[in-house]
């Protein structure tokens, strides 16, 4: 639903690359800063802002591994120009935590919050895609602490960095609010397909002021 591009076509067909991609052997590790320590009896997840019942929503880790599971495949396409294609990601669909925990009819995008304040702001369409995961496992295994372990947004249809690693909750918003790279020069839509890698490329209406 939502968002129209896809990495797949509907005939299931073997996608090309996004424009000025390349294909990655292997799956490096990227992102700024330390990888945070898990530790389980601290973590929770949490839903917060405009939520439709006015209230927050938390889940610990147990509760949060008890939820639906279900596998999306899809693409991780970074800025940086390397691409990695049809990974099977397991874990929550966002479409379930926006059934367990719906936003008010207000809400226009989200923020996804990781640890350390690491942030990436989304269009609450993007968000509600039904290929968009909160992913703990990928082919199967758990995810390693540096891709992001216990838990990270997976965004197919949009550059990775719209998808936190080691995610600690999303914030329902009325209006739009510029994440972590979205404030540092980064799209802020940043649709591979549109090749949405910078802020100067921005078109009215497609970013809060900078
Ligand atoms: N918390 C956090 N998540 C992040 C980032 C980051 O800097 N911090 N970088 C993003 C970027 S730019 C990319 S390309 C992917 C990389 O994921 P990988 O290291 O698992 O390949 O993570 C994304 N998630
Ligand atoms: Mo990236």
């Amino acid at each position: 639903m939502g968002h129209p591009v896809g990495s797949e076509s509907e005939a299931g067909v073997r996608p090309e690359l996004p424009p000025g991609q390349r294909l990655q052997r292997g799956w490096p590790v990227t992102h700024y800063g330390p990888v945070p320590k898990f530790r389980p009896e601290r973590w929770d997840f949490r839903v917060f802002g405009a939520t439709a019942d006015g209230d927050k929503h938390s889940w610990n880790h147990e509760e949060f591994t008890a939820l639906p599971y279900a596998t999306v495949v899809g693409d991780l396409h970074c800025v940086t120009k390397f691409s990695m294609l049809g990974a099977e990601w397991g874990g929550v669909r966002a479409s379930t935590i926006l059934e367990l925990a719906p936003p008010a009819p207000e809400a226009t995008h989200v923020m996804v919050w990781a640890e350390y304040g690491f942030s990436s702001n989304l269009r609450l369409t993007d968000f509600a895609s039904d290929r968009t995961i909160f992913a703990t496992h990928k082919g199967g295994e758990l995810l390693t602490a540096e891709h992001g372990f216990p838990l990270r947004l997976v965004v197919p249809h949009l550059y990775a960095w719209k998808g936190p690693k080691w995610v600690r909750g999303v914030e329902y918003m009325t209006a739009d609010r510029r994440g972590f790279w979205e404030e540092r020069g980064y799209h802020n839509v940043g649709d591979p397909w549109r090749e949405q890698r910078y802020s100067y490329q921005e078109e009215p209406g497609q970013g809060p002021e900078l």
